[in-house]
């Protein structure tokens, strides 16, 4: 029964004060943004390897360009949901609170999370590929593709880790510091198969942490779950919220 889930997590968090979210594409699905490897998956007819890879954007960076302007457009247009709400409410109720997320939309800032570890990066910043600057730039369309650093004028690239690439080193080091410190962790909208961010979940699970899955289906680490809530997060977690507030 989902009622016994919901109070299952909402037992586990009541005494928590170090709590951490990892979240994947999943808890923006209902805002509108399509996950990777679903039905309808924004990767469908563009194979991952064309466009989210050093290689591709080697080979033809407008091409690669043209897809993240898609993103931007998209991205610019789709609303946080009561899932992005409800994460950033319990900011302020965990004392030792952290989200780190795969997604590159902004939907939690957009909710008004704070201090958020984006792992794979950010469609709002671009990096000059010549020089290193980074830059915010959400400007939709760009006026020129590529776009080029005022700096130097070489190529810039959308600030977002592609396979192959290194997530950002001070990110991860304190995604996985949280990871190992936290009583409780979420694992919300994700089919935990990349890596090194699903191993996030492996570092919570063996020092202790109680480990709760939102998910409609079973991600690859689901058998590491203490709590199962199979279910879309915009529904189910402000149920946890609710339960957690009475309680
Ligand atoms: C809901 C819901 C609702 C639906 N509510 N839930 C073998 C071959 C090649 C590479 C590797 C390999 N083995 C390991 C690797 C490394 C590779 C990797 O992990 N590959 C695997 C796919 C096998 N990893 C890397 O390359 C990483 N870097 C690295 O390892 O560096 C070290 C290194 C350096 C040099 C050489 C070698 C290694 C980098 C990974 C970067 C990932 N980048 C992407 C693309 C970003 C670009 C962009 O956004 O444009 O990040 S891939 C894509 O997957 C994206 C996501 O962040 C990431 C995770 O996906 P996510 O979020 O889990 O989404 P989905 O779609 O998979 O799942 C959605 C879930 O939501 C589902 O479970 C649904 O059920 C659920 N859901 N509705 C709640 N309403
Ligand atoms: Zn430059």
């Amino acid at each position: 029964m989902i009622e016994d889930s919901i109070l299952a997590a909402a037992r586990a968090l009541g005494p928590a004060s170090r709590v951490m979210a990892f979240t994947g594409a999943g808890v923006s699905a209902e805002s509108g943004v399509a996950t990777f490897r679903g039905a309808g998956g924004l990767w469908e007819g563009q194979p991952v390897e064309e466009v989210a890879t050093p290689e591709a954007f080697r080979k033809d960076p407008l091409h690669v360009w043209r897809f993240y302007e898609a993103r931007r457009t998209q991205a610019r247009t789709v609303r946080p949901n009561p899932a992005h709400e409800t994460l950033a409410s319990w900011q302020d109720r965990f004392p030792g609170w952290t989200l780190a997320t795969q997604n590159v939309d902004g939907l939690h800032q957009a909710a008004g999370s704070r201090n958020v570890l984006e792992l794979h990066g950010g469609l709002w910043r671009v990096r000059c590929c010549a020089c290193g600057r980074h830059r915010e730039d959400r400007t939709v369309p760009l006026p020129e593709l590529p776009p080029r650093c005022a700096a130097c004028g070489g190529i810039e690239r959308p600030d977002i880790v592609w396979f192959g690439e290194m997530l950002p080193r001070d990110v991860l080091e304190a995604a996985s510091l949280a990871a190992r410190d936290c009583q409780v962790l979420l694992v919300v909208g994700t089919s935990a198969v990349v890596y090194p961010a699903a191993g996030l979940v492996e570092i919570a699970a063996s020092a202790g942490a109680t480990v709760i899955e939102v998910n409609p289906q079973a991600s690859a680490l689901a058998h590491l779950a203490d709590v199962v809530l199979r279910g879309p997060a915009g529904e189910l977690l402000p149920r946890v919220a609710a339960t957690l507030a009475a309680s």
